[in-house]
Parts: C-alpha cells; sequence; structure tokens
C-alpha cells in the first residue's frame, strides 16, 4: 500500500541521498565481509542470532539441522565474526534432543537465553548461557496448557489447568528479554493459541522461576508464527496470525499484557494488517517449505525520542498468488492499540519476492533496522542474481535500516556477497521458516543461509548445501 507516509519517506529518501546520509545506496552499495559462521557439511537452515550487550564483539549464531533427527549447530565469535567456535548442541544429554524452532536473545546482565523445542516431547525448553554462548544449561521446561478458545474476562488473566495436559503440544516459540525479564510465548495445540510464560532477571546467572502459561485472548480464533517483545515499563507483546495453512491470506494481530509479571493478562488482540501470505504460501525461492507472514516484533526500550515505540514487521503479497511478496513495517506508540499505516520497506522496482524479515532494534540507540531474503535481482536472464535461468527462485540478503523511528528508512543495500538457491540445497527444509537478525552498539547482524559459497569455506561447495552466514553492518 502507497500511502502519503510512503510519498513522505520516498521525499526523505531523495534528500538523504543528495545530502549523502547513510552509508549505502542503489548506487554504491558497499557489501559488508561476509562470514561463514558454520562451515559445516550439509544443511544449516532457519537461523537464529544474538549479540551481547556487555561485550558487542561477542555474538552467537545458531541453526535447525534438518538432515539429522536431533541437534543444533552453535556459533560463537568474540571477535564480531572474524573468527568462530563451532559445535553441535542438543544430542541428548541435559538439553535434550533438539529438533528445531531455536530462538536467542540476550539481555543487558549478559545472560544468553535460548528457546527451542525438543523431539521427546510437546514442551517449550528454556536454557541460558552466562559464559558468552559457549555452554548452555536448560533452566525451564513450559508446559502448554489447554485453553478452552473462549475471550478471558477483561483484565483477568485466563483460567489455568495445571500440570501437563495429554495430547497438548507447543510449536513456534519465540523468546524476548526487558529490563528485568525474558518472556516466551508459542503457540499451544490442538487449540491453535498463542500462550506466553516469563521470569525475572536480577543479575548474571540470577533469575526466577517462569510464570505459569497465559493466553492470549484470541478472539479471531487462531494464533500462530507468532513472536514476542518486552516494551519499557514491562509490558509484553506477542503477534500471531490467524491462517496457519493454505496460500489464501491471513490477519496479524498483536495482543498487549500491560504489566508484564504482574497481575494484569493480555488485553484484547488488535487486527494491524490483512496479509495475502498464508501459513503454507509456495513461491519459487521456497517450493518446498513455502513461507508464512513471519510477523516479528521489536520494541525501543533505549530511552531516548522514541522509547516505547513497538515495531512489527510483516510479509504482503501483491496481488495474491503472483509471488510478489513485499516487507511492510508499521509502529505504535500507544502500547499497540493503534498502528501507523503499513510501509513498504523493499525499494526495488521487481514483482519478485522479499520474504521472511527479521528486525532488531538497538537499545543503544533506539535504531532499528530490518533484513530480508530479497529476489529482486533473478529475473531469470542470467548475471550475478540468477543461477539458474529461472526467475525469482535465487535470493540475496538485503537490509536496510532508520535512525529517525521507523519514519523513514535509508535505500536498500545489500548484505550477502553471494546468490543463494533454495532448491540446490535439495533439502525439504529450503531456508526454513524464518532468520533472525541482532543490532546491538552499533553494529547490525542479519543471519542467513546462504550455499553461494562467496566466502569459499562450504564444506558442500557451490550451490549445493547451505552454511550458516552473517556480516557486521555498521549503522554510525
Ligand atoms: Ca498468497
Ligand atoms: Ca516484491
Ligand atoms: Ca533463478
Ligand atoms: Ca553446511
Amino acid at each position: 500500500m502507497r500511502t502519503k507516509l510512503a510519498s513522505l519517506l520516498a521525499a526523505m529518501l531523495v534528500i538523504a541521498g543528495i545530502t549523502g546520509i547513510g552509508t549505502a545506496s542503489a548506487s554504491s552499495p558497499q557489501v559488508p565481509v561476509n562470514h561463514d559462521a558454520s562451515a559445516t557439511p550439509g544443511n544449516e537452515a532457519e537461523d537464529a542470532i544474538a549479540a551481547n550487550p556487555t561485550n558487542p564483539s561477542n555474538i552467537v549464531a545458531m541453526s535447525t539441522l534438518p538432515d539429522v533427527v536431533s541437534g543444533l549447530f552453535v556459533g560463537v565469535s568474540f571477535d564480531g565474526g572474524n573468527t568462530w567456535t563451532r559445535r553441535v548442541i542438543g544430542t541428548g544429554g541435559s538439553l535434550g534432543q533438539i529438533c528445531c524452532d531455536e530462538q536467542l536473545a540476550w539481555d543487558r546482565y549478559g545472560n544468553l537465553w535460548m528457546t527451542y523445542l525438543v523431539n521427546t516431547n510437546g514442551n517449550v525448553l528454556v536454557a541460558v548461557s552466562t559464559d558468552g554462548g559457549l555452554s548452555f544449561r536448560k533452566v525451564a521446561e513450559i508446559v502448554p496448557t489447554k485453553t478452552t478458545g473462549s475471550r478471558a474476562p477483561h483484565g483477568a488473566k485466563p483460567k489455568r489447568l495445571r500440570g501437563p495436559t495429554k495430547g497438548v503440544t507447543a510449536d513456534q516459540p519465540s523468546i524476548a528479554v526487558g529490563a528485568d525479564t525474558v518472556w516466551v510465548s508459542y503457540t499451544s495445540f490442538p487449540s491453535v493459541q498463542v500462550q506466553a510464560s516469563g521470569a525475572p532477571v536480577t543479575g548474571l546467572g540470577h533469575f526466577g522461576g517462569f510464570s505459569p502459561p497465559e493466553t492470549v485472548p484470541t478472539s479471531a480464533g487462531r494464533g500462530d508464527y507468532g513472536d514476542t517483545a518486552v516494551g519499557p515499563r514491562g509490558q509484553v507483546m506477542v503477534t500471531y496470525q490467524d491462517q496457519t495453512n493454505g496460500q489464501g491470506g491471513s490477519h496479524i494481530y498483536t495482543a498487549v499484557d500491560p504489566d508484564g509479571l504482574g497481575p494484569a493478562g493480555f488485553g484484547d488482540p488488535v487486527l494491524i494488517a490483512h496479509s495475502r501470505v498464508g501459513g503454507f504460501d509456495y513461491i519459487p525461492a521456497q517450493p518446498d517449505r513455502s513461507v508464512d507472514a513471519e510477523a516479528n516484533l521489536a520494541w525501543d526500550r533505549s530511552g531516548g525520542p522514541h522509547n516505547g515505540r513497538a515495531y512489527i514487521v510483516w510479509t504482503q503479497e501483491h496481488p495474491n498468488e503472483s509471488n510478489n511478496m513485499d516487507i511492510m513495517l508499521q509502529h505504535s506508540d500507544d502500547n499497540g492499540r493503534t498502528w501507523s499505516a503499513p510501509l513498504r520497506l523493499n525499494d526495488d522496482h521487481t514483482v519478485n519476492s522479499q520474504f521472511m524479515p527479521a528486525i532488531a532494534l538497538d537499545q543503544s540507540t533506539g535504531d532499528v533496522a530490518v533484513s530480508w531474503y530479497d529476489a529482486r535481482n533473478d529475473l531469470g536472464t542470467g548475471g550475478p542474481g540468477d543461477t539458474d535461468g529461472v526467475p525469482n527462485d535465487d535470493v540475496q540478503i538485503w537490509a536496510t535500516y532508520s535512525t529517525e523511528g521507523g519514519v523513514s528508512f535509508v535505500p536498500n543495500f545489500r548484505v550477502s556477497a553471494g546468490t543463494i538457491n533454495a532448491p540446490d540445497a535439495q533439502s525439504f527444509f529450503d531456508l526454513g521458516d524464518y532468520t533472525h537478525a541482532a543490532f546491538v552498539d552499533h553494529s547490525f547482524y542479519p543471519a542467513w543461509s546462504d550455499n553461494s559459497n562467496s566466502t569459499g569455506t562450504n564444506p558442500d561447495g557451490t550451490l549445493h548445501q547451505l552454511d550458516l552466514y552473517t556480516a557486521r553492518v555498521n549503522v554510525p
């Protein structure tokens, strides 16, 4: 949707280009040095990344390993991605047999929080690292509860059932930190409703137990593929889409628990957008796995000029079933009650796919950055953006950022040095269901899965199985 806001953005981008504001432009792209975090045989896909606020050169990146039964790839760097300590965790032992859906959040005390799923039950597990990601210990196992599907009384926590409930399982967990809390939200099946659980944090290695799950009153019915964010006063926001299957589209909602660990529960969900991306929407770049709208949140707790502003990114398709997907952003200054008109972030002039947006906010500055997989340079006519003569199936990582509270963004710039072809990974999983990014102390780190072998370090060679890549983007 093109709006007055978008027109204003375009005007401001012209001004930015004339005055030299920003570090990249369409005419002079500065692709940052790419790092192969995994350099491991087989596919690493569906990626998480976090940077340490107490030591910004310390970054940790993770990938699901779709080719094996259990195990999670972990890469740890203490020099901004130049060198990595690599290992596989979660093949058993205290962390369990990790299947997938890992996500990371690093708090201001230096605790690196991780949520994930295991093969052996339907619970949401939480682990923490207090040594920069070199080791993790499991600290919580959140048991999803049965939900009635009815709306909770306003201002009251939904009724909870105690203990494990037969046949109730969780999926799609996400994790976020606030100043003094850590929160996880996930989808509880078979009711397909979003639940959340949080814990207090008081220092490095010092934290309390996770609260019993509270259910988001999903008045629209279902909720899945969500994300979590924590605001400056400890409020908790979740997002989800209501369509879990198909290609027809979905409604995207947010809901807020206004006092976090306090007695109030989640308020009524707010409908923020209608996306034409469904729960399993197939595109040439994800022909086996498909994509969802992949709504993701960030919340400014920086204390800066936009303190308290919440951001959401999600994927639109225009028109439906065209495979022309776009990355949209909205923001809210009133705890998610109202949202700005959607702003299209990708500034290409093609009808190709942009998908799987990742958003991260630098809590030291309030700057917000977004990265995504982008097929803009694959017209099927050869050249560096097209590996196979087929249009719209090869992708690169592109990104942008805003130092203006999300009202204006710098021109899109390319982050991946190479071009990625998910079909060549020969995996049912393609690039996975999501990718993530981290943003700490002026350094933005998108994570992505890459089989371009642009670094020359992929043991499977070029255009075969995927490695986990990142790059440090300096945001002045
Ligand atoms: Ca669609
Ligand atoms: Ca597009
Ligand atoms: Ca192609
Ligand atoms: Ca690999």
